[in-house]
């Protein structure tokens, strides 16, 4: 049975496991959950997502959620490079650069979008005071990332994983949307943002595919 990926086009996670399927040249069906009026708080949905959130996958009868859990469990399945299996120092310099991405690129990403586009979204105020400290916070983390690229190509060394890609999702939408220039304005990081980008996944996935 053909890979089901039950998510929202436009959300950040469905775009991340939508990226891997482009970036596998996977067959798979969308099955479009409308998170405007809520349904992934329908019980029957929060039966495979008990967090009532998008996405998820259903292949062939295996349930599985977590956008990054889902990419992972896809580029192993089908043999990717993107996420090395046998290297002990790969697998471990491939989990330092996962490990970057969520806790010290994602949660100030994810907030600022939160402070100043979903809020706003929903009628709620920004609160200006937090959102410059995130803003602030990423900014200084990412001086990292630009030590990190003016040795290595990508996040895990040379070649490129899915710790780069899970990166793609919130960076575009803060670059696009709220003119962030953290991703950009750096030599290295813009040498590897720019790169990231252009990947044929990216842009299907940016274009609505
Ligand atoms: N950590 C989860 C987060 C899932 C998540 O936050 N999904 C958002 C869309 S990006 C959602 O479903 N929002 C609607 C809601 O929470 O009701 C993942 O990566 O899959």
């Amino acid at each position: 049975m053909v890979l089901k990926l039950h998510g929202a086009p436009y959300s950040t996670c469905t775009q991340r496991v939508l990226l891997v399927c482009k970036e596998l040249n996977l067959q798979y069906e969308f099955v479009n959950v409308n998170i405007q009026t809520g349904e992934q708080k329908d019980p029957a949905y929060m039966k495979n997502q008990p967090f009532g959130q998008v996405p998820f996958i259903d292949d062939d009868g295996f349930i599985l959620f977590e956008s990054r859990a889902i990419a992972r469990y896809l580029a192993q399945k089908h043999g990717s490079s993107l996420i090395p299996v046998t290297d002990l120092k790969k697998v471990a310099l491939f989990e330092q650069a996962a490990s970057i991405e969520q806790a010290d690129f994602d949660p100030y990403a994810y907030g600022y979008a939160l402070e100043k586009i979903f809020n706003p979204a929903m009628g709620l105020q920004p609160n200006d005071a937090f959102t410059e400290q995130l803003k602030g916070t990423l900014e200084k983390k990412l001086q990292g990332y630009e030590a990190i690229f003016a040795k290595q190509k990508y996040l895990a060394g040379d070649e490129i994983t899915l710790a780069d890609l899970f990166h793609l999702p919130y960076g575009v939408l803060i670059t696009n949307a709220l003119k962030f220039t953290g991703l950009t304005d750096s030599p290295n990081i813009a040498r590897w943002w720019k790169d990231i980008t252009a990947r044929p996944s990216w842009q299907a996935v940016g274009n609505g595919a």
